[in-house]
């Protein structure tokens, strides 16, 4: 976790002083600097230099700038464990993949919303003044309003963005179009899908994004903690908000005490995590998608061996006596033995057993990740996850239960008593213009379905006890997110989009997204603009200062004036502002903060002093805290958010669904790909874990060329494979493999390690889309991206989450000609036509 820093050439240095001196002229005349602006000390002039403290979702970071330009970046001092990623921030903003200008697909340019759209992704664009870019964007949301009405626009954010209270990209747009007309929305996200929708039933909450107990008292209470399918070492490197990396100094404590064997940590996981490398510990390799069986045979276990707690289950919970014929196979006939997991799981029945005495032995926290319940029936995973604490019994005991949140957001460090910000709200109260009847079909969709949705309008599917009809998607808006990178199976993907007859894109990155939409406008970075944001995630541990960098490069706008300019084509101007410049806002927010403060004694400076001063300000540290204490001390006045207020083994409200593939209580249902001996494993052999990359935060940061060349194989995303599997076939480290299946194909770059269990492989997710025959399906991908290769499937009916962890791959060495990495320099500018012709037939 040491963050090294990594000096920048001279070379490099000498590159970016002439890109700053492009955009720099390129600027002139905005309206930038607006009057409040220059009242911060620290405001960045075209030739500051100087160290500007700020933030992203990486951490904070103090930006070293010379002559206007940002030469290189140094965790801030109150961070003790940052993150290497912070060296590739600053790249953000100098990158080849940069959106420089407003740009149109060649062919809508020419034909509008009847162009050719088996075209797109050919990456062929015409840059176009600004001005004209946003009444072509005004124009179509106007005419899709007029022709088909709300439902054919869609508009369901979600996705990372940046961090700032202001400058929430996703918000911003929602609440601009949705003074424009309402639209199509999404439920849920790709993060938890499945948990979020189910675990509400099953224990009254979310759960997921929730705190977690304080660490301090994990370390005094807990004899055993089993991480379940989580690497938070890995994963607490990024934060929705600018992560404090406070639970990092737990993980250490944890680490001394499991040297010192007074707690033993369990990983179950296929992969030797970076967590069980800097904790230390036992692993138990089970087979992917298999948790389920080793979880059901611990629950044997404990029942046969009367290890659980029957006072627990009578108390707290309902429906065990409809689990437990299930359990012994009453039921079905398969009584759900550690014999019966072993064939499915690949971990031995004794091991199975010793687990689960282990488990109930002492005090046992489990530590749930995401990654198992982002599968086909990740559902069962989260409940009986809760099932197999319930018999513990130790729900709302320091050190004992379960959670599902640690591996996310400073989870487990202490909450501050410090105030919330609010922040840009996406919602105004102001109807709009355009208020048209979805006309019987659904207002919105599972987020992990709207390709299905584009494919099929008309259907029917069911969700969460819900008929979702799908409607005739002809529009979409992406900002502050990149769906060419979230959304699984590509080449379905690539298909489908040609039914769309408008894609505008807003972003700074010139992504995969980006070349398959027909409007694109370029956002600036955090670090061209000013804002502020919270300082930790749970910990709240303060409130930091994102004073503005440098000058924005190039033509590229804020998100806030974006849509400013584009609700002052109709009229809705003052409704999107809420009559505030960007700093009256930012002023606004830190002063509803700063009078909550007063309520809780803890006291501000004012707004000036803040942000001319240091730009950062601690909060005092709060009260240790229990998971689920409330509940258990007090079941009645406390009671779960459930139907019963209990924890509910079996749920009345699932199985009336009646859904086959989610029933009333956890079960074990086969997959349609699986490995080690599962379906279709005869035919692609390995488990593809598309998990979250160590190197950057999703698609974030994939095109900052020196900070990718420091973890790319042969230019290559990396493939991590075991020894076995790469000798089999004639693989090394260092090669470059052809990955592929028969939803599609990738390079990547082959790292052989023994981390990995056989039959499994690893490309992180986020890798870019970089087609060798760009809007070809099937075309191989010459970077790496995963999501060429996963399924693209509903969870189940109740959730219909992404199934992205059920992929199945073969690999071979690759001996073709090697094409160069296409993704990463930005569009094809078509230049021998004038861009201000107005051939196109706006109706
Ligand atoms: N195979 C596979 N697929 C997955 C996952 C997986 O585990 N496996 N995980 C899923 C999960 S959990 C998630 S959360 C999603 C993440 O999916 P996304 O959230 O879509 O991924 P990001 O790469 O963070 O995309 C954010 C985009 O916003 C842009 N951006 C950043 N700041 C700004 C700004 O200020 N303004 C504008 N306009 N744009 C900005 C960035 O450049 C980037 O292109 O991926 C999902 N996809
Ligand atoms: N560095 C970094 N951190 C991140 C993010 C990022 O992009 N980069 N993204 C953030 C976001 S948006 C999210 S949603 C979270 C995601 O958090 P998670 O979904 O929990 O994280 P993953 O990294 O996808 O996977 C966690 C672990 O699951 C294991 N695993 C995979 N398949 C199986 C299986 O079949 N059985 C078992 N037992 N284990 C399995 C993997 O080996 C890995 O160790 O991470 C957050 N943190
Ligand atoms: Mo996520």
């Amino acid at each position: 976790m040491a963050t090294q820093h990594q000096p920048q050439g001279i070379t490099r240095r000498r590159f970016l002083s002439g890109l700053a001196a492009a955009s720099a002229a390129s600027v002139v005349g905005t309206s930038l600097l607006a009057p409040r602006q220059a009242m911060a000390a620290h405001e960045t002039k075209a030739s500051f230099t100087g160290e500007v403290l700020s933030g992203s979702h990486w951490g904070a970071f103090r930006a070293k700038v010379e002559n206007g330009v940002w030469v290189d970046t140094v965790p801030f001092e109150k961070d003790k464990h940052p993150t290497k990623m912070i060296n590739g921030v600053r790249e953000v903003v100098y990158n080849p993949a940069r959106v420089k200008y407003p740009m149109v697909r060649l062919d809508w340019l020419k034909h509008g919303y009847k162009s050719d759209t088996t075209q797109r992704g050919d990456n062929r664009f015409v840059r176009v003044p600004w001005s004209q870019a946003l009444d072509f964007f005004y124009h179509e949301l106007e005419r899709v309003q007029t022709s088909y009405g709300p439902s054919a626009l869609y508009a369901g954010h979600t996705g990372w963005q940046s961090v700032g209270k202001l400058h929430s990209a996703g918000t911003m747009m929602s609440r601009a179009i949705g003074l424009h007309g309402t639209y199509l929305g999404k439920m849920g996200d790709y993060s938890t899908g499945a948990a979020q929708v189910v675990l509400p039933y099953v224990a009254g909450a979310m759960e997921v994004y929730e705190q977690q107990t304080s660490w301090p008292l994990v370390l005094e209470h807990s004899d055993t903690i089993v991480i379940w399918g989580s690497d938070p070492i890995k994963n607490l490197q990024v934060g929705w908000l600018v992560p404090d990396h406070s639970p990092y100094a737990y993980y250490q404590q944890l680490a001394e005490k499991v040297k010192h064997k007074e707690i033993k940590v369990i990983y179950i996981d296929p992969v030797r995590s970076q967590t069980q490398k800097f904790v230390g510990g036992e692993q138990i390799p089970v087979n992917p998608q298999t948790d389920v069986p080793l979880m059901l045979a611990i629950a044997h276990t404990l029942y046969k061996e009367d290890l659980y707690s029957k006072d627990f289950i009578a108390d707290y919970t309902t429906g065990f006596d409809k689990f437990l014929p299930y359990l012994l196979g009453d039921k079905d006939g398969v009584e759900k033995t550690p014999e019966w997991a072993e064939k499915i799981c690949g971990i031995d029945a004794d091991t199975i057993r010793t687990l689960a005495r282990q488990m109930a032995g002492g005090r046992t926290q489990i530590i749930g990740g995401w990654c198992l319940q982002r599968m086909q029936h990740g559902e069962q995973y989260a409940w009986m996850l809760v099932v197999v604490a319930a018999m513990l019994g130790q729900i709302g005991l320091p050190g004992g239960g379960f959670g599902f949140g640690w591996h996310y957001n400073d989870a487990g460090s202490t909450t501050s008593n410090g105030p919330l910000m609010s922040g840009f709200s996406g919602v105004t109260g102001i109807d709009p213009i355009h208020n048209g009847s979805f006309k019987g079909y659904s207002t919105y969709i599972p987020v992990a379905r709207f390709v299905d949705c584009i494919e099929n309008p008309g259907k029917t599917i069911q969700w969460n006890g819900h008929d979702v009809k799908f409607p005739h998607m002809k529009m979409a808006v992406f900002c502050g997110n990149n769906p060419f990178h979230h959304h699984q199976d590509r080449n379905k993907m690539i298909k489908v989009w040609r039914k769309l007859e408008t894609v505008v894109s807003i972003d700074h990155q010139w992504t995969a997204t980006c070349r398959f939409a027909d409007i694109v406008l370029p956002a600036t970075t955090t670090h061209e603009r000013n804002d502020i944001e919270q300082y930790g995630n749970h910990s709240n541990a303060g409130i930091i200062a994102l004073p503005k960098v440098v000058e924005p490069m190039f033509e590229a706008k804020d998100d806030f004036d974006i849509f400013r300019d584009l609700c002052r084509r109709f009229g809705r101007e003052e409704a999107f502002t809420g009559g505030k410049s960007q700093m009256e806002w930012i002023e606004h927010i830190y002063n509803g903060a700063r009078l909550q403060g007063r309520g809780l004694g803890v006291r501000m400076p004012n707004f000036r002093k803040f942000w001319e001063g240091e730009g950062f300000i601690e909060f005092p540290e709060g009260q240790q805290w229990v998971r689920h204490a409330s509940f258990r001390n007090e079941p009645d006045l406390e009671p779960l958010g459930t139907a019963s207020g209990l924890i509910e083994i079996y749920c009345k409200t699932i199985a009336q669904m009646g859904y086959d593939d989610c029933q009333g209580h956890p079960m074990w249902f086969e997959k349609k790909e699986r490995s080690h001996g599962g379906p279709r494993s005869d035919k692609f052999p390995l488990n593809l874990q598309s998990t979250h990359p160590n190197h950057r935060l999703h698609s974030q940061l994939c095109s900052s060329t020196e900070h990718r060349a420091s973890y790319a194989v042969a230019d290559r995303e990396p493939i991590y494979i075991n020894t076995t599997d790469a000798q089999a076939r004639g693989i090394q480290s260092g090669d470059i493999v052809r990955v592929f299946n028969d939803r599609g194909q990738v390079l990547a770059g082959a790292v052989v390690t023994d981390d990995y269990k056989a039959g499994v492989c690893r490309i992180h997710e986020g890798a870019w889309y970089s087609p060798l025959e760009g809007g070809k399906p099937g075309t191989l991908c010459t970077y790496g991206d995963p999501n060429v290769l996963t399924q693209d499937i509903g969870s189940s009916k109740l959730a219909q989450a992404t199934s992205a962890a059920s992929a199945l791959v073969d690999i071979e060495k690759y001996t073709g000609p090697v094409p160069a990495v296409s993704g990463f320099n930005g569009p094809t500018e078509v230049t021998d036509i004038n861009p201000l012709f107005p051939a196109m037939d706006l109706d």
